[in-house]
């Protein structure tokens, strides 16, 4: 009989490398390590191994000088052999058609010893390799079975109990196994954040679902540590504890010498990391039971008790290529795989656990058998289980809106309903100030921080004072790194912060923009909204300033905002609404942990005029302490019933002006500020738009990707039947000087449209 259906599996297990079609046994080629190989691997060195002494203490150390005790290590082995047999089912339950995920932790179960090491408090972000450190992390809380859980996540069943099957995540609630995404390394500033997050919340006296001693551990290949966000999320590390500040982080790097096909430099990893400023550097054999545990104990508590950044660089193989269509005998030598199987982890523990005479080579061999026994039971029961089968069932995690909870926050806020903080009327910049500060003073989690925003308050002085009153640990500069900025707020929020963080201008949102996109927006979705991460991200932005000028100053584009499901992207263009705005959209943080982008036109800062000079026409009373603006409600002026124009941000005032102009012409004119270009306040500009049957949309982003474009499909899809117009600003980077004027969108295009526009009948 084959090995493989000793252990339960079907003999042709090595069909599996790339969806049934046999990649593995063409005679011409080298062979590759197919799950039957690594199974008959292990039973027959195992089995084969001479027996070791008698039956030890199981609390007595495996190895003399070695913390590791003999019930863990059969703690580890189980939890090694559990992921290794979770590796074939995944590949099985992929020939059967129920299948959805392949990429394997095998050659990785060194990991467990990391688990092992630490607390199931200590909240750990997960290489997609560190199967084993689940297994062994679900041995130390009583309830969770992470065999279950991983095979309904690869069969993508709604029954899985993290993601909902939205997609194959290591995590669980339970365990503080926070899912990180398929993008390598993008949930490392994530991992600093929580670091540093979680010694915040403490300080400030906030809830937080993690002690105070937490350690919070991140892992990661050899590759990905070469990517920008890694490398910057251990910069922000090192250069927070090299001044002091504590950052309780176990830092992971699981090398197995490759990414994909590439290799990585011998020793690059070492040479990089073994010296940096703030950060303790350990290396072991991840391969090795006891060396692992021991190395993972140190780095365990140098993080914990000196809290201190560490870094745990465990040499690891890989197994079964990258994923299960990688035929990686394309990019790899005979005696390559072969020198990874004598490493096999699996056999090492076993073989630690023979030659200490906690087992018999038999009874390795049983209990390897066993465990694939039970696995292949829950993995037939995975092939039946329930697949996600509608929209909304995928969406319903995607982003909780409860409108009414946001609203009675306002009634609720114990220094709201009294006076307005400032008697005069104030510029947008005022308003904002005031109601960061407002808000500050009744959420006590807030934290607002960015470049220069503490000692300066920020570019435009819309942070000023902040730190003055709220002190350096809620108010702070941070290093000039977005990718970090933002992590700091991933963290936070997850910690039980409401992170406000700044991005200094729009342009420079982009190159940290995944951590908005792939990670913030997505963590309710694959968590199923076990885990959330609230914030409101303030965002100078949009064109028109002047005098100082050029594209990176007067970005206008938001394309990459308007996109991203469940995001809140709030634009306000008067002051009034600004405080108001910003109310909405910390509240909805705090009750439903909305990923919000609260994008501040700098032009429109400090304001003060509408129509003519001293005419104050844009500044505004500081609203009401219990006025708010509902997410995704426009706001309209005038009621004029030739033409609706459609508008936000600085569209706004040009507009008005527009409208004022055009009412001497006779034309009479109603403006729509949209405020939220996400969700789009859709219901309103159909009521306005209908209400004179031509519609002028001002959208003073690039004609490409634009606001406008959501307005018009907006309004075709609600069966309107109007008219439609838009201008807006050119496809094109914003230049310096006078010559932005001839690619933005201006005053007299808009007149000229709108005339056009209603004399056309
Ligand atoms: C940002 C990003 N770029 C590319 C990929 C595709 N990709 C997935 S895994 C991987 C290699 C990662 O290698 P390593 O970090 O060494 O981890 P290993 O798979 O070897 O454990 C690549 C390039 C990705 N997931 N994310
Ligand atoms: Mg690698």
């Amino acid at each position: 009989m084959p090995v493989t259906e000793a252990v339960g599996w079907p003999a042709n297990m090595e069909a599996c490398h790339s969806g049934g079609i046999d990649l593995s046994r063409k005679p011409h080629e080298v062979p590759m390590t197919t799950p039957a190989d690594l199974d008959q691997h292990f039973i027959q060195t195992v089995g084969g191994l001479p027996g070791g002494p008698a039956r030890p203490d199981g609390a007595a150390p495996v190895r003399p000088g070695s913390s590791l005790t003999g019930d863990t290590l059969l703690a580890i082995f189980d939890a090694q052999a559990q992921s290794r047999h979770l590796d074939y089912a995944a590949r099985w339950m992929q020939q059967q058609g129920r299948g959805f995920y392949t990429i394997s932790s095998a050659g990785h179960e060194g990991n467990a010893a990391v688990a092992a090491a630490l607390r199931p408090s200590d909240p750990a972000l997960l290489h997609y390799r560190s199967g084993a450190f689940y297994c062994a992390r679900a041995q130390q809380v009583t309830g969770v079975d992470p065999v279950v859980g991983v095979l309904l996540g690869v069969a993508a069943s709604a029954d899985e109990p993290i993601a909902g099957g939205r997609h194959k995540v290591i995590g669980s609630a339970e365990l503080s196994v926070i899912p990180t995404t398929s993008t390598i390394a993008s949930h490392l500033p994530r991992g600093v954040g929580l670091a540093l997050g979680i010694g915040r919340a403490v300080k400030l006296k906030v809830d937080c679902r993690w002690p105070r001693d937490a350690v919070t551990v991140v892992s990661f290949g050899d590759a990905s540590v070469n990517h920008s966000t890694a490398v910057g999320a251990i910069n922000a590390a090192c250069y927070t504890a090299y001044q002091g500040i504590p950052v309780p982080l176990l830092l992971v790097c699981e090398d197995n010498g490759i990414g994909i096909s590439v290799p990585t430099p011998r020793g690059w990893v070492a040479a990089t990391y073994r010296d940096r400023p703030g950060l303790e550097y350990l290396a072991a054999d991840g391969c090795d039971p006891v060396a692992a545990y021991d190395a993972a104990v140190t780095a365990a508590a140098t993080a914990r008790m000196k809290r201190r950044p560490v870094f745990l660089h465990l040499s690891m193989v890989r197994f079964l290529g990258h994923a299960g269509s990688d035929a990686e005998s394309a990019y790899r030598s005979s005696a390559e795989l072969a020198a990874d199987l004598d490493r096999d982890p699996l056999v090492a523990t076993a073989a630690t656990a023979v030659e200490s005479g906690l087992l018999t080579p038999g009874e390795a061999v049983a209990r390897y058998v066993a465990i694939g026994g039970l696995v292949h039971e829950a993995a037939e029961q995975a092939l039946g289980s329930r697949p996600l089968d509608s929209a909304a069932e995928v969406m319903a995690a995607l982003a909780p809106r409860h409108p009414d909870r946001v609203a009675e926050r306002f009634r609720r806020a114990p220094s709201w309903g009294q006076e307005p903080a400032s008697p005069e009327p104030v510029t947008l910049a005022q308003a904002v100030n005031l109601a960061l500060a407002e808000l500050m003073s009744v959420e006590p989690g807030m934290c607002v921080f960015g470049e220069d925003v503490g000692r300066k308050g920020g570019v435009y002085g819309v942070t000023k004072g902040l730190q003055r009153r709220f002190g350096p640990a809620r108010v702070f500069d941070t290093l000039l790194d977005e990718q970090s900025i933002l992590g700091l707020a991933l963290g936070g929020g997850l910690a039980g912060l409401l992170p406000v963080p700044e991005i200094q201008y729009l342009a420079y949102l982009h190159n940290a923009a995944d951590q908005i996109r792939g990670e913030a927006a997505t963590q309710q979705f694959f968590s199923s909204g076990q885990f959330r991460n609230p914030m409101v991200v303030r965002v100078a932005g949009l064109a028109y300033q002047k005098g100082f000028g050029g594209h990176f100053h007067n970005d206008n584009a938001v394309g990459a905002l308007r996109d991203i499901p469940g995001l809140v992207l709030a634009c306000p263009s008067r002051p009034d609404d600004a405080a108001a705005m910003l109310r909405t959209c910390v509240a909805a943080a705090a009750v439903d942990g909305s990923v919000c982008v609260f994008l501040e036109p700098i032009a429109l800062y400090h304001t003060r005029d509408l129509h003519n000079d001293g005419d104050g026409g844009w500044l505004a009373p500081y609203p009401r302490p219990d006025a708010h603006v509902p997410l995704g409600r426009a706001r309209t002026y005038g009621e004029g019933r030739d033409l609706t124009i459609v508008t936000f941000g600085n569209g706004l005032r040009m507009s008005l002006r527009v409208g004022r102009r055009l009412a001497i012409r006779g034309i009479g004119a109603r403006v729509v500020d949209l405020r939220w270009l996400a969700p789009l306040p859709a219901e309103d500009v159909l009521h306005e738009a209908r209400a004179t049957g031509r519609v002028l949309i001002v959208d003073e982003t690039r004609r490409t990707g634009g606001v406008a474009e959501g307005i018009v499909t907006a309004l075709v899809d609600a069966g309107y039947r109007g008219t439609i117009a838009r201008v807006t600003s050119e496809d094109s980077f914003v230049p310096l000087g006078q010559a932005a004027d001839a690619v933005l969108l201006d005053e007299p295009t808009i007149e000229k449209t709108a005339v056009d526009l209603v004399q056309a009948g």
